[in-house]
């Protein structure tokens, strides 16, 4: 059906191996990928509108007043799935086209956003199109950032045509759910085919340089060493043994390392290296990082190199309005479907908007609970009841009067 063949014409730019994308942000594939999913929200006679960070919204302005909002993203990680993100953007179309076609016309605009560099794997932050959209980063800090590949961040989006007009931060939407396959294990462990998620875990990125002194493999004995990747190991162990001792949801990972001169034979003069820690907890994340800081000093002198860090990006725990959050678990029972209420292990655009507005997520599961990587995969049934249930609680946001701004 139409989300579903969306969802393989989206996954035929730029594929890799494994029938997942590479779509780094602000790429010529990103734009590619952009430029299809704008064809079709000019099919479905949307207002298009493009923001000075790239941000694309569709608007079906079929009545007055701030419009419930969805979305997602289309960039993926070097070695994405087809559904992180994509889904939720599809489906936000597909919500519209199915309204349309049923003759349906909502008590208020429905709106799909597109948002600029969600993964933040080739430019840091991540959610940082919407985080700009929401006022959380200035559009001059944004247009400043340098990739990771040395690209300025306003020299890529012109070049794949999409510094638009449209001023940030953006229109406050009434409300906004953002519909994400939940890249974890947990729903599928318990059974259930819908997650109804209550927030964000805090995250902490950090890049790490470690200088130490390049020398000769073989000459040089180790008494004399001052080793930046024996160092970078040792981070490594320290915070795996971090994350066992505090337990779930504790999660720390070094996705990215680099060695200079990273040759056979030369120890090495500089390791730069990346940190992600997670946690629920705001106190227990800072915790976290207190405890690395403090590592990070220690092993420093005792191995005689330097340690720089840079904070890549710093969200803290996010709790989603409890409004929402009720409409989709009645929603779920509407079909019958119980939803197990999670938090979200993955940032996501949603836990930007839950500054703005009353927001929450839906979730349907992963099999075997993987992601970022091209075997990520959800059935085809639970895909197209996740749109359904979507479909539902947009309908229902855009007939509830929220008095208050927001209440998690
Ligand atoms: O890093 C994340 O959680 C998301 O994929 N940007
Ligand atoms: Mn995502
Ligand atoms: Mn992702």
């Amino acid at each position: 059906m139409r989300l579903l063949s969306r969802i393989a014409s989206l996954a035929d730019i730029s594929p890799i191996t494994g029938g997942g994308n590479c779509r780094l942000a602000l790429t010529p594939e990103d734009g590619h990928g952009r430029d299809l999913v704008v064809g079709w929200m000019r099919e479905l006679d949307l207002d298009v509108s493009i923001d000075v960070v790239g941000n694309i919204i569709g608007t079906w302005s079929c009545a007055s007043g701030s419009p419930v909002m969805t979305g997602s993203h289309i960039d993926t990680v070097r070695t994405g799935g087809r559904f992180d993100g994509n889904y939720g953007v599809l489906a936000g179309l597909e919500v519209i086209q199915s309204l349309k076609d049923a003759g349906i016309t909502p008590s208020r605009p429905l709106a799909v956003g597109i948002f600029t560099n969600e993964e933040g794997a080739r430019f840091a932050p991540d959610m940082l199109g919407s985080l700009v959209y929401v006022g959380g980063m200035s559009v001059e800090e944004a247009l400043d950032v340098v990739a990771i590949d040395g690209a300025r961040f306003a020299d890529e989006l012109q070049n794949i045509g999409y510094n638009g007009p449209n001023p940030c931060p953006g229109p406050t939407p009434h409300a906004f759910v953002e519909l994400h396959i939940e890249q974890g294990p947990v729903l599928e462990s318990i059974g259930y085919r819908l997650g109804t998620v209550t927030g964000v875990q805090g995250i902490s990125w950090q890049e790490l340089t470690i200088s130490g002194q390049s020398n000769h493999a073989g000459t040089t004995p180790m008494s004399m060493r001052k080793d930046p990747a024996y160092v970078a190991g040792r981070i490594m162990v320290f915070l795996r043994d971090l994350a066992t001792r505090y337990g779930a949801p504790q999660v720390c990972t070094v996705g990215k390392i680099d060695l200079v001169p990273n040759l056979v034979n030369v120890v090495p003069s500089t390791a730069t290296m990346t940190v992600d820690i997670r946690n629920t907890d705001e106190a227990t994340l800072q915790r976290a990082e207190t405890e690395l800081s403090d590592f990070l000093a220690l092993i420093s002198g005792e191995e005689n190199v330097s340690i720089s860090t840079r904070t890549l990006a710093r969200f803290e725990p996010v709790i989603f309005d409890e409004r929402v959050v009720g409409i989709i678990d009645n929603v779920c029972a509407s079909f019958d479907v119980p939803a197990h209420r999670l938090p979200s292990g993955a940032g996501h655009d949603a836990q930007m908007f839950a500054r703005v507005c009353p927001t929450a997520m839906i979730f349907v599961p992963s099999i075997k609970g993987i992601s970022h990587n091209p075997a990520e995969l959800t059935d085809d049934v639970d895909l197209t009841l996740g749109a359904d249930v979507l479909l539902h609680t947009m309908l229902r946001l855009a007939s509830t009067t929220f008095t208050t701004a927001s209440k998690s």
